[in-house]
């Protein structure tokens, strides 16, 4: 990443937040994890079951010491673990072909190809990481749980995503509040391979590199409504892109039902708009292509209050 200074005073750098400057740099954010994190909340599905909890522990602490440049470590699944991704994978292979976008279903039958994509197996981050750098330079990384929104936004600005190993309890396949494997590899993974995507994501990322707080806020509520929950119009029909739809046939069904409310993406609105994140959203963003949408966050990202600019 390379800085330009855009102001004409050097003391207003001096109040610019630390920022990662190399794809290494990101080894610091390892360790800092929020909420359920290693320790469970106590309404998680997975919280009283200790078998679990002790499955969990044992793959967060192989990304606690995961540095840049090794292979990711591979996860032999256990027959339970496998089931769980199977219910997933049946249901959400049925709704992609009248509810994902265009992208996303391009992809995937390349990741069944290729990734070793299927109803009884969980495909390795390690092999899908490689996969994903060949599409549009994206690498997968494994981590604990969710980061700071600014952490794991700056990773973005080096097309690093950062994914969580371990799968969602049984219990509730159709849905979960927080990352887990199913997500990340159903959700994100293919929209990654998408060049437009890819630059999109970027944009966002660079645009967080020495953010203000605030100006965090408003960039991790557009990933929010974008990456995580965006829907778009293809071919006169809304169609969804957003990872949290694409890993949750639950939610995914629910969002292009006309049971939510369904606004046209305007990062400016977007940005300051109020949001759940353990139910299904009750109001969507429609984007009109991954192009336009990255063109709107690069308008507005000129908007935030930073004395220099980076590419
Ligand atoms: N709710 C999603 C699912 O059930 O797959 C997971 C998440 C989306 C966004 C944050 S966690
Ligand atoms: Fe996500």
């Amino acid at each position: 990443v390379k800085v330009v200074s855009t102001s004409t005073t050097s003391a207003t750098t001096e109040q610019v937040p630390w920022f990662p400057r190399k794809k290494s740099d990101l080894d610091s954010f390892a360790d800092k994890v929020l909420e359920m994190g290693e320790e469970l909340d106590s309404d998680h599905p997975g919280a009283k079951d200790p078998v679990y909890r002790a499955r969990r522990s044992e793959i967060t602490r192989l990304a606690k010491i995961y540095r840049h440049g090794q292979p990711i470590p591979e996860i032999k699944y256990a027959p339970e673990e496998i089931s769980t991704w199977g219910t997933v994978f049946r249901n959400l292979t049925k709704l992609f072909p009248t509810h994902a976008c265009r992208e996303h279903q391009y992809v995937f039958p390349l990741l069944v190809q290729n990734c070793g994509y299927g109803e009884d197996n969980i495909p390795q981050l390690e092999t899908v990481s490689k996969f994903l750098k060949e599409c549009t330079g994206f690498t997968l990384r494994p981590v604990m749980g969710l980061l700071s929104s600014r952490d794991f936004l700056n990773s973005l600005a080096f097309r690093v995503f950062h994914s969580t190993q371990y799968i969602r309890h049984h219990s509730k396949p159709f849905y979960t509040p927080e990352p887990d494997v199913c997500h990340e590899l159903l959700g994100h993974a293919p929209l990654f391979c998408d060049p437009d995507f890819a630059e999109f994501s970027q944009e966002i990322g660079l645009s967080s590199l020495g953010a203000s707080d605030s100006d965090i806020e408003k960039l991790s509520t557009i990933y929010w409504f974008t990456v995580e929950f965006g829907l778009c119009r293809q071919e006169n029909e809304i169609r969804a892109y957003g990872a949290g739809l694409l890993s949750s046939f639950g939610e995914l069904e629910y969002a292009l039902s006309d049971k939510p409310q369904k606004l046209s993406f305007e990062p400016s609105k977007t940005a300051v708009q109020k949001y759940i994140v353990t139910e299904y959203q009750p109001i969507y963003f429609v984007a009109e292509s991954f192009k336009d949408a990255q063109q709107k966050v690069r308008e507005f990202a000129k908007t935030l209050n930073r004395p220099f600019s980076v590419r």
